[in-house]
């Protein structure tokens, strides 16, 4: 389709580390393309998982129309952080790379309409996007609730001294729902980056939220009214989501799911870079055999997928393997979530509530069980909660907690209360019907989309 008369656009674009941020990127760029823009794709080198650069591979093989350049990461000089997350570390080495961008982006033919940075790079990119006068878009890779604490954050005094973080034009948001290292007094990577990027982000073009009006409203309206900074002006905010899931080829054969039911299993992961202790993992375990449900169910010792080598039976013990393998199907840290949700099987998702994981629940219309374990995922389930299509036991804590077990009698009591609760699975249908309208023809998220598009052509 398209004006022949009409110039395309040329975006370029630059994701961050981890499957959480990529993610949300491959669908934008999937999106973009059949849009007939012209995309480059920007890959930072190496990615921190294996999980990314199979994504990367399939995303290139998928659209050979998209132009691929690398970023080749520069080593640090300082590893003393090299302690901390690997993923936040990754953020850092992409960060303190930012400056061999300016002769790529500068050698791009056609010139650049836009670049679009993930939300961890704004601060070391808009100076050199300036620099060159390309217009610079932010992603921010999770809800607008979370982008008003990101732009905000840096003018709050002392976060830690009350019992609610309040930011002007929101619901003031309880100190027990804030990413943890941001309240600590040290400085470390996911606090650095935050602040400096929240900071700069008012100086970008515009801010992508992979979101839409229904479930995010309150939060949308306040940073496009300007209210979250107090009256000082705020880029553009556009919610562009739920970005539709991308389908690569079938990747894993799921036969075990085929077998089962429609509606009737469980399926329970923490995403791509949690891990759960040891003891909290046969705790769940037993939680998920008492519970009398059928299960599948992702596990994960290391955060790093190339790192996981412990075998299953040894995570969790021959005891209980043995239980297992009677009601569910256990998977070492990768199954194709997007083939699995999708699944008629499938009838309950038990989640760390991952912006993406949420995304794409909501998106198949599937009602959640929500046990954040660190970051954003707090805000996330308070959202989910909200819209009535899931169920947040909030005296679990942060699943991250190393010293908080939940009992697996708990869990599987939880279990069965979620799982016969008719409401949410109701409430998840007409929800799901609503991401999908925010997205297709009309839709908020689709027109948003367009003017932008159409804002490139110009
Ligand atoms: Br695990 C897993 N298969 O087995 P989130 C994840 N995913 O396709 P996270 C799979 O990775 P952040 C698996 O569908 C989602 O798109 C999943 O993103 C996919 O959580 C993505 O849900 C994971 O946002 O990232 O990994 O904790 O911390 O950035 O939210």
């Amino acid at each position: 389709s398209g004006n022949d008369l009409e110039p395309t656009p040329h975006i370029a674009l630059l994701p961050s580390a981890g499957m959480g941020h990529l993610t949300p990127f491959i669908r934008l760029v999937a999106l973009l393309t059949s849009n007939n823009v012209k995309v480059t794709f920007i890959t930072p080198h190496p990615t921190v998982s294996i999980s990314e650069s199979e994504g990367f591979s399939q995303l290139f093989s998928t659209f050979p129309q998209i132009t691929r350049m690398q970023l080749h990461l520069l080593p640090l000089e300082d590893s003393s952080s090299k302690s901390e997350d690997p993923f936040y570390y990754h953020f850092e080495l992409i960060r303190r790379s930012s400056h061999l961008l300016s002769p790529l982006l500068a050698s791009l033919s056609p010139p650049l309409s836009a670049l679009v940075t993930d939300m961890s790079l704004t601060s070391t990119v808009i100076p050199i996007t300036d620099a060159l006068q390309i217009p610079n878009y932010i992603f921010f890779t999770s809800s607008a609730k979370m982008l008003s604490l990101f732009i905000s954050f840096h003018t709050l005094v002392d976060p830690k001294a009350k019992d609610f973080v309040e930011i002007s034009g929101i619901e003031p948001i309880p100190r027990s729902w804030i990413p943890p290292p941001l309240l600590e007094d040290t400085n470390n990577l996911m606090k650095i980056y935050f602040t400096e990027s929240g900071k700069k982000m008012k100086e970008s073009s515009g801010i992508l939220v992979n979101t839409y009006e229904s479930i995010d409203g309150e939060s949308l309206a306040a940073l496009n009214k300007g209210l979250v900074l107090k009256g000082l002006p705020l880029p553009p905010v556009i919610a562009i989501g739920p970005l539709p899931p991308f389908k690569f080829e079938k990747s894993q054969p799921l036969a075990w799911l085929d077998d089962q039911q429609a509606e009737s299993v469980l399926y329970v992961s923490f995403g791509s870079r949690t891990t759960i202790s040891r003891e909290q993992i046969r705790e769940l375990g037993h939680g998920l055999v008492r519970s009398g449900k059928r299960f599948l169910w992702v596990i994960k010792d290391k955060k790093v997928d190339q790192e996981d080598e412990v075998e299953l039976v040894d995570l969790i013990g021959h005891g209980l393997m043995g239980k297992v393998k009677e009601r569910g199907m256990v998977v070492k840290n990768w199954l194709n979530q997007e083939e699995v949700l999708s699944h008629p099987a499938v009838g309950w998702f038990l989640s760390h509530c991952g912006w993406n994981s949420i995304t794409e629940a909501l998106w198949h219309g599937v009602p959640m069980l929500l046990w954040p374990q660190h970051g954003d995922q707090k805000i996330n389930a308070d959202l989910v909660e909200r819209i009535g299509v899931g169920m947040w036991v909030k005296n679990w804590g942060w699943g991250g907690d190393p010293i908080v077990v939940v009992k697996g009698k708990e869990i599987a009591e939880t279990v069965v209360k979620m799982t016969g609760n008719e409401f949410l699975r109701e409430r998840s249908a007409q929800v799901r019907d609503e991401a999908r309208m925010a997205v297709g023809e009309g839709g908020s998220s689709h027109e948003r989309l367009n003017d932008l598009i159409d804002s490139w052509k110009s």
